[in-house]
């Protein structure tokens, strides 16, 4: 018997991405996937608009930071299967379909890792790199995984891994969003709860291009900090 096909959401977080959208969106083909699902976290240069006028389906965050993203958007996410992907540059849109096509081969979540052989992140600063490095090591040594990247966003998983993981619930990461006083993503969480589970999880290399416009939206010395903390407790709080 031939396995039906998963269905598939491909989620655009997006936050005063108007320079981004207008040249990567047109790149996407719309066969890629069943369902496009934009989701602005206060835009206030265009990008609801543009997004809104292109025909795209757009829900706007109630509460700040991007986890609220991936959490607001669940009820509106119809796929079965969904891709992370940010239109700012940094994810090349012909990944998509190969980050899929691994999903369709049965795993439940492959990552576009930039530090994979053949890949390479062309938007890394010294820090950043640094960062990427240390938390995936940090990630393997500790919860036993063999990541390249645990912090790429752009990745397909399997919808049902958000609650199954507890990734929707707030005890998840009060604690250091609390210390650290900001509001961390569920990625990082995601990579290390996988492991944990020991759900089948791969890589496939992609390279990261450089921002196309606007900024950057990380707080690279709070978010370190909360996530180096989570490394670190998540061996010991969560099954
Ligand atoms: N909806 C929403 N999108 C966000 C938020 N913060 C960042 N983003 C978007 O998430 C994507 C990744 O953010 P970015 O700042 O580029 O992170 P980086 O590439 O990991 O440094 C971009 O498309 C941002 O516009 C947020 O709070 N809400
Ligand atoms: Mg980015």
């Amino acid at each position: 018997m031939v396995k039906a096909k998963l269905t598939t959401t491909l989620f655009v977080p997006v936050l005063n991405e108007i320079d981004g959208i207008k040249k990567v969106m047109p790149k996407i083909d719309s066969n890629w996937v069943d369902q496009i699902l934009i989701v602005d976290g206060g835009s206030k240069d265009g990008t609801v608009e543009y997004a809104r006028k292109k025909g795209y389906s757009v829900i706007i965050q109630k509460k700040p930071g991007i986890r609220n993203a991936y959490i607001e958007a669940l009820p509106y996410m119809k796929g079965e299967v969904i891709v992370a992907f940010s239109p700012d540059g940094n994810c090349v849109p012909e990944n998509i379909p190969l980050l899929i096509e691994k999903i369709q081969q049965g795993y439940d979540m492959v990552i576009a890792s930039r530090f994979m052989k053949g890949a390479k992140s062309y938007d890394d600063n010294s820090l950043t790199a640094f960062g990427n490095w240390g938390f995936t090591f940090l990630t393997n040594l500790i919860h036993g995984a063999k990541y390249t990247d645990v912090l790429n966003m752009f990745r397909a998983f399997k919808k049902s891994m958000i609650s199954d993981l507890d990734l929707d619930k707030e005890i998840s990461y009060c604690w250091e969003e609390a210390l650290f006083r900001t509001k961390i993503c569920i990625i990082p969480l995601m990579s290390i709860r996988s492991a944990k589970r020991k759900l089948n999880v791969t890589e496939i290399p992609g390279d990261e291009p450089a921002r196309v416009g606007g900024k950057a939206k990380l707080q690279p010395f709070r978010w370190g900090a909360a996530y180096l903390t989570q490394i670190l407790r998540e061996k010991f709080y969560w099954r």
